[in-house]
């Protein structure tokens, strides 16, 4: 250490300490609160999933991923905003602290999963954009929600926002690439991969509404099998056959 870093030590009185330690644990109250959050929304999530899979046999959900935003991000977008670096300022303006990110196999399943959540009693919906419905000019798709959720600490409840984003394995395909390349270029894309990556975007989009067609189609091939095998279970034949079956056993 050098002698300007011992002399502040040296001028640091108990008073400074005590401050510094309350600075930490409520800089780290406020970090959990968005854990926490996400916690909460991801239990919502697997209720959801498992009680569909039992209801439908099917679940919408592919997977899904959380993070909470890091301290840096989070001073950097402050700064962008200019709203101020008080945590008060952060947790009202900055609405993407807690972040999860849903893939689902369809684009129908989308909807279904965003209202599933955001009709629940709990969760009051701040914010709904459809880049599905309207996609980004440079081809973003996805549906975006901003939501708040009651987290309830031991001495008080915080009501906390939470950004879901919720997308195909397409969409997931095409803007976490798009991200990466973006990345690279440190945000200076050239026209022309700008144009290509416009195209990649469209042919994302063909591809899942084929892939929603099939899915379809499938479901009422499916339902017709069902029908039929339950019109040969409910025939006089096989309730004689039940019968013969009873009494053998
Ligand atoms: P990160 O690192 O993913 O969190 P905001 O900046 O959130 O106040 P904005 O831009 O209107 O306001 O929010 P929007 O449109 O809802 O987008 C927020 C997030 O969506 C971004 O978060 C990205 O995760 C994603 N997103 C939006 N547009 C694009 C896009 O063109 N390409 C890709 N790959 N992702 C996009 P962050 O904070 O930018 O980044």
């Amino acid at each position: 250490m050098n002698r300007r870093g011992i002399t502040a030590l040296e001028n640091t009185t108990f008073e400074d300490l005590e401050q510094l330690k309350t600075t930490k644990n409520e800089l780290t109250r406020f970090m959990m609160t968005y854990k926490f959050a996400i916690d909460e929304v991801n239990t919502k999530l697997n209720i959801l999933k498992e009680e569909f899979q039992y209801i439908h046999d099917y679940n919408p959900i592919e997977h899904s991923i959380s993070r909470v935003k890091s301290p840096e991000s989070i001073l950097k977008k402050a700064y962008r905003k200019n709203c101020g670096l008080s945590l008060a300022a952060i947790k009202e303006n900055i609405q993407d602290i807690a972040g999860i990110r849903i893939t689902c196999s369809f684009i129908s399943d989308i909807y279904k999963v965003s209202e599933m959540i955001t009709k629940q009693r709990d969760i009051t919906v701040i914010e709904r954009k459809d880049y599905i419905q309207n996609p980004k000019p440079n081809g973003y798709q996805s549906l975006h929600l901003i939501i708040k959720i009651p987290v309830f600490m031991s001495d008080r409840v915080e009501h906390t926002f939470v950004e879901i984003q919720i997308r195909t394995i397409a969409m997931d395909f095409w803007a976490s690439l798009e991200h990466k390349i973006y990345y690279k270029f440190n945000k200076e894309v050239p026209e022309r991969i700008t144009r290509e990556l416009k195209e990649a975007a469209v042919s994302a989009t063909e591809l899942d509404k084929k892939m929603e067609r099939l899915h379809e189609e499938v479901k009422v091939i499916k339902n017709m099998e069902n029908e039929e095998q339950q019109h040969v279970s409910d025939s006089p034949m096989n309730g004689e056959i039940r019968q013969l079956i009873g009494l053998l056993k």
